[in-house]
């Protein structure tokens, strides 16, 4: 962590033989002023904050001036937010963030045989969350067992707490298929090690000890139709012959404006790649927004694999997206047709408990710590809670088609 306590932070806040104690202190003019006294319980109890205080009232007295204080920390802040977005959102030349592609594909649903699976999620990720949603829909939860790890405080997956909340929505608990305490530790016990980015979802393999994907649509589409032996709802099919090609066409616009276009909005390190991305976004949703109003689905009266792929970002975008990464232009709740149509899939059966908001609030705003640096949990807008979302959605009136077969 960056600004963690240092055996030097500790000295200076709890050593009463430092200057810290005395009466009597020069301020930035050189003139010698009483020095108001210390507290070192003051009301913001984070340590790093008492640890600056202390350093500023030590150089400088009550405060530093302003206008030092503001270009000394906007400069220095500059720097490491450059650095630390650099390595953790990686970009091209022009500021734009560019995702590192998935090490571990399958290149069509029947390219493993492994049945003994287990699937590596996180619950705040869009993408995980679409595995969670295509594996509850089909009926794989005996199958496909599933372990559910969070962020801890440096942003890698984590499992350390115990199984369940009780609520019957999914929630984060402890590693099932391998014990381990972390997922990098996961992936490293894959039969030839692994170094690289240890990322959800993933799908394991326990009996050859490895990991056979992690790129979510992959396994989606594995999902819908490569598991249907063991499938309690194999009837089910999210991506049928005949809107294959459509379910394409859409996803090649989805993916990069909406899906990965809110990643490129809250990581765009110039103003040039925001503006590319933020404009990408907003085309795109207006562009569902009136395809919405005559179709119940994308691909007209049929729930398919891009409306899940879809769902999982409009289901953040109130909640995170529009503040954390500055997708402001409007909410979701101010396009009528995509906030019925993000209710309608919500209250699909099954589906709901997959959301875990308080997860999701909590992995962006507490752990995205350089575009939220003070860790503040805004409150969550009243268009993302669940009784919101249960509402009507009156979407029956454009198709009265039963779109799932749940069971
Ligand atoms: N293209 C991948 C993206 C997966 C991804 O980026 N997952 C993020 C969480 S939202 C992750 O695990 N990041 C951890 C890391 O990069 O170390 C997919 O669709 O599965």
């Amino acid at each position: 962590m960056l600004f963690s306590a240092s055996p030097l932070s500790q000295h200076l806040l709890l050593s009463p033989a430092t200057t810290l104690h005395r009466d009597f202190t020069f301020n930035h003019r050189r003139t010698l002023t009483p020095r108001p006294k210390m507290s070192l319980n003051n009301n913001n109890n984070n340590p790093n904050s008492t640890l600056l205080n202390s350093l500023t009232n030590l150089l400088w007295g009550k405060s530093l001036p302003p206008g030092l204080l503001i270009t000394t920390v906007r400069t220095a802040w500059n720097s490491i937010w450059h650095l630390m977005m650099s390595q953790l959102a990686p970009s091209d030349p022009s500021g734009s963030y560019s995702r590192p592609a998935s090490k571990f594909r399958l290149s069509g649903p029947s390219t493993t045989t492994a049945t003994n699976l287990h699937l590596y999620v996180g619950l705040p990720c869009p993408w995980a969350h679409r595995t969670l949603i295509v594996r509850a829909l089909k009926g794989l939860d005996d199958a496909v067992p599933v372990s559910i790890s969070s962020p801890g405080p440096d942003g890698s997956w984590e499992f350390k707490r115990a199984n369940g909340s009780g609520s019957g929505i999914v929630s984060p608990g402890l590693d099932k298929a391998n014990e381990c305490k972390t997922l990098k530790e996961v992936y490293r016990v894959r039969k030839n090690g692994y170094d690289g980015r240890s990322t959800v979802p993933m799908l394991w393999d326990n009996d050859s000890k490895d990991v056979v994907c992690n790129e979510s649509y992959d396994i989606i589409e594995f999902f819908n139709s490569g598991l249907n032996a063991l499938a309690s709802n194999p009837d089910l099919d999210l991506s049928p012959p005949h809107l294959k090609e459509k379910i394409q066409q859409w996803y090649q616009l989805i993916y990069p404006n909406v899906n990965n276009g809110v990643y490129r909005c809250g990581f765009a390190q110039s103003q040039e790649a925001y503006d590319r991305a933020v404009n990408g976004l907003f085309g795109t949703l207006d562009k569902l927004e009136d395809h919405l109003a005559n179709s119940r689905y994308l691909c007209g009266d049929t729930l398919t694999l891009v409306d899940v792929c879809l769902f999982t970002t409009l289901i953040r975008f109130d909640l995170v997206y529009n503040v954390l990464f500055k997708c402001t232009k409007k909410k979701l709740y101010e396009y009528p047709n995509l906030h019925a149509y993000t209710r309608d899939i919500y209250q699909i059966p099954k589906v709901a408990a997959t959301c875990n908001f308080t997860e999701i609030m909590d992995g962006y705003y507490k752990i995205l710590f350089p575009l939220n640096p003070g860790s503040i949990r805004p409150i969550m807008p009243s268009s993302s809670e669940h009784e919101t979302l249960l509402r009507p959605h009156g979407r029956e009136s454009i198709s009265s088609a039963i779109p799932l077969l749940v069971k």
